[in-house]
């Protein structure tokens, strides 16, 4: 009798190559694609530059729903690129308007036991559907739609193991909120969660999403629920129930790890500025004066988060000094909220209802007053994220931040009778925004705008490197902080050379400049540098800006797959000492690097100004060195198919 795990299960039935043995190489097979806007129109021109006439995978939806706001021509191209190139290279065109990117694939397209890759870091959500969801790099994606295996080292899998029943108020944001304040954010690096446990019979497929969704802000490769009847009935309202088949652990199945939490004993918890990390029980909140609150996100924004956010709302006014927003997941929620009347009630309390689509999450608007304090049910509360600085955000449940609407300051609702909401046994089925792609000879071409400009690409890797640590950054640096993207950069995603002059401003606003005048150099970091967004455009823009090489305490794991698809070295320090004794300004040299790295993972790099030498390691595999080589993932892999 075996004794597998789930995780393990869905490895073996799509593994391509290695042992899944932990910490070792593997690759997958992936079956599913998604890209969003922001992330799309890089995959798809490096999907271009590959020279794959079409994708080969079971299923591609590129989808539009971040960057909405045409604030000029910039997004419409981008979103015209996508929709032509959708259909020139067989992939299904989610309009926008059509909803998060996330939700609407756990709605319409999940298929439990499937892989999934994904241009956007917050792709695990489909694991609350029992899919292996990983979100990657734009490159790494393209590959993957070219038939091209997904590439990772086998995760240590956790075991989370849910008992007990939620009090009234208490909700799945507070599960994964209470595992954040637990193994903070980069407590998952290396890991997958997978859930058990009886409480899972009490967890609907978009409460398991909620879950599944910030185990992104763990650092977490993925999350998984075991396919389940809960999952069936989920598929079946969805009128997908042909997708369904049962998928669970052995009994007694190994894991490396294991979490046991007793929901019973959960209170509704808030993650405070400026980390999703920073996790306290509302109570030590209680009555802070909020200014604005603003519910929806890939988080948050179900059916039932928003119907009992209506509830909540029903014949109340929003605080006098609270602006309250709300962006539904999708057109499907959003439809169901209109025909249920719910909308109404949202509208007469006061709401302000935005499209479906990402919202004031990327910053794409609902930007906070100077000082203000926003409440949340979104997933990363990274300072400036929100595009005021200044502003202190908040992360919550749907529940405490409707009930905190009313009231003006953050309350605790459990005084207050808990409002009741049941998954639907049906959901409103229309698909019309959703356009599958045409035959190869009826499509056109893919159209270009002019704010999209060509993307970067490195040269082979030289073997003597020398430049500047032209700057030294602390724990925790965020791709927000890399590549900022405020509503007002958004636009530029397709424009690398525009974006250059805002790279890592919010550390140094001088870095830009200082790059380019001395033609680029070295980065230092400490741990967990490059955590939150998948935007490769944070290696992107470095490489433009003539960047070499990172050398941080450790690095998220999305982040340094972008480095080295870029060709930029992602070196570790051996002696955490060192990296305190390097400053910015020190002039580094590495010399005879091809001969260093067909040796050990550990080499020694000098540094030219302090007359010393440190160790760094490059600890990857002989593949990765490589493509490193190669100076990066496309010419790696165009070389392999000639
Ligand atoms: C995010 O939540 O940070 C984003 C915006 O969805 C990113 C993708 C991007 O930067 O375009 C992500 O999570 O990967
Ligand atoms: Fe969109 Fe926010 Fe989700 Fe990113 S985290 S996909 S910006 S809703």
């Amino acid at each position: 009798m075996t004794r597998k795990n789930l995780t393990l299960k869905i490895i073996e039935n799509h593994l391509t190559s290695g042992t899944p043995e932990k910490g070792k190489e593997i690759s997958l097979k992936i079956d599913h694609t998604l890209t969003q806007d922001t992330t799309g129109t890089m995959a798809y021109l490096q999907f271009e530059a590959l020279g794959f006439p079409r994708v080969k995978t079971k299923r591609s939806v590129a989808y539009v729903d971040h960057n909405t706001l045409q604030v000029g021509y910039e997004n419409a191209d981008d979103h015209r690129y996508i929709q032509t190139a959708a259909a020139k290279y067989g992939i299904y065109f989610s309009r926008p308007g059509n909803g998060i990117c996330h939700q609407v694939h756990l709605e319409r397209f999940g298929v439990p036991g499937e892989t999934l890759l994904g241009s956007d870091s917050h792709t695990p959500t489909a694991g609350g559907l029992g899919m292996l969801a990983i979100g990657a790099g734009g490159l790494d994606v393209a590959v993957a739609m070219g038939g091209g295996a997904y590439y990772l080292n086998m995760p240590q899998v956790v075991n989370v193991v849910l008992e007990g029943k939620l009090q009234p108020w208490v909700s799945a944001k507070d599960i994964i909120l209470k595992l954040l304040q637990m193994l903070s954010v980069k407590g998952g690096v290396g890991k997958i969660f997978e859930y058990s446990g009886p409480a899972l019979q009490h967890l609907s497929v978009p409460e398991r999403a909620t879950i599944t969704n910030m185990g992104a802000e763990l650092g977490a490769t993925t999350s998984l629920f075991p396919s389940d009847e809960v999952t069936r009935e989920f598929l079946k309202a969805q009128n997908r129930e042909n997708d369904w088949q049962e998928l669970q652990a052995d009994d007694n199945a190994l894991y490396d790890e294991k979490i046991i939490i007793d929901l019973s004993t959960l209170e509704p918890l808030i993650a405070c500025p400026h980390s999703p990390d920073n996790v306290v029980e509302i109570s030590k909140l209680q009555g802070t004066v909020i200014n604005q609150v603003a519910i929806g996100s890939c988080t948050n924004s179900s059916y039932v988060d928003l119907m009992k956010v209506a509830a909540i709302l029903r014949g109340k006014t929003v605080h006098p000094n609270t602006s309250l927003v709300i962006a539904p997941g999708s057109k499907q929620v959003l439809t169901m909220l209109a025909e249920e009347g719910a909308l109404a009630n949202l509208i007469k309390a006061g709401a302000r209802i935005l499209e479906s689509a990402c919202g004031p999450c990327i910053g794409m608007g609902q930007a906070p007053a100077t000082d203000a304090v926003s409440l949340r049910t979104f997933n990363r509360n990274f300072k400036g994220r929100s595009g005021t600085m200044s502003a202190s955000v908040y992360l919550c449940s749907p529940e405490v931040a409707a009930v905190s609407a009313i009231k003006g300051v953050i309350t605790d609702p459990r005084k207050q009778e808990p409002v009741i909401v049941e998954t639907p046994a049906k959901f409103h089925i229309n698909d019309n925004m959703i356009i599958a792609p045409p035959q190869p000879k009826e499509a056109g071409d893919a159209v270009l705008g002019p704010n999209i400009k060509p993307f970067p690409q490195n040269k082979p890797l030289p073997s003597k490197i020398a430049g500047q640590v032209l700057l030294k950054m602390e724990d925790n640096i965020t791709t927000d902080h890399i590549m900022p993207s405020p509503a007002w950069l958004l636009p530029l995603r397709s424009n690398i050379p525009a974006l250059s002059d805002h790279c890592l401003t919010p550390v140094d606003k001088d870095f830009p400049a200082r790059a380019k005048r001395l033609n680029g150099g070295f980065l230092v970091a400490g741990e967990n540098y490059g955590q939150g967004s998948s935007r490769e455009h944070a290696a992107l823009v470095p490489l433009y800006l003539g960047i070499k090489g990172v050398i941080a305490l450790s690095f998220a794991r999305i982040h340094m797959s972008n480095l080295i698809n870029s060709g930029i070295l992602p070196l570790t320090f051996v002696n955490a000492d060192d990296y305190h004794l390097l400053e910015a300004g020190d002039e580094l040299l590495i010399d005879e690097l091809h001969n260093k790295l067909l040796g050990k993972c550990e080499f020694t790099i000098q540094n030219i100004t302090k007359n010393s030498s440190f160790k760094v390691s490059l600890n990857v595999s002989p593949r990765l060195t490589d493509i490193l080589l190669a100076g990066g993932l496309l010419p790696y892999t165009k070389s392999k198919a000639e």
